[in-house]
């Protein structure tokens, strides 16, 4: 039986399991523009859906270095290319999806438990980044064999 008194359905369990897992998602954010110009406003606890403890930002990046290549057991992020564009991998242990960033009015929500890697910056491009914790370095899984097996061992729940 399922937690919810109904039969178990193992068909529905694994698309359930799976969208929880794949823990990221785009959010368009509102633009207040007229004629001088646009501006977006980002509220933790409102329009982001944490309390914001940290902002980190990446500029002078380059288009044939990569970065990331790690996952975060329980840091939530939004981040936005203010200018140019670069390419997020997002892996949840089962399957990897590719995100284009390249919009200051859409940021990428990242929750916990997912690989990720950057790629293809454009010359200039620069993130800005909002997190819901301070930085920690024993909180990054940087080996990708580590992050699979902290998945497999449920250390995600
Ligand atoms: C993430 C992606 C999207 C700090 O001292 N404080 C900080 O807040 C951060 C984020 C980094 N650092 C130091 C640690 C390293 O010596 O800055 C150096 C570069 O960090 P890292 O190699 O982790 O950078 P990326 O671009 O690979 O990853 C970063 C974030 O670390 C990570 O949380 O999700 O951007």
């Amino acid at each position: 039986m399922s937690a919810d008194g109904g039969v178990f359905n193992p068909k529905s369990y694994l698309k359930a399991k799976s969208i929880i897992i794949m823990n990221y998602k785009l959010i368009e954010m509102q633009v207040h523009g007229d004629r001088r110009g646009k501006l977006i406003s980002l509220e933790g606890l409102k329009n982001v859906p944490f309390e914001i403890k940290r902002i980190y930002y990446m500029f002078d990046t380059l288009p044939n270095e990569s970065r990331g290549f790690h996952a975060h057991k329980e840091l939530e992020q939004i981040i936005i290319a203010m200018d140019g564009a670069c390419r997020f991998i997002l892996d949840d242990g089962q399957k990897r999806e590719s995100v284009l960033l390249n919009r200051p009015d859409v940021g990428l929500y990242i929750g916990k438990n997912m690989w990720r890697e950057m790629h293809d910056f454009s010359y200039g491009c620069k993130l800005v980044v909002l997190a819901s914790e301070y930085y920690d370095e024993k909180e990054y899984i940087r080996n990708y064999d580590d992050f699979l097996k902290s998945i497999k061992d449920g250390d995600n729940k």
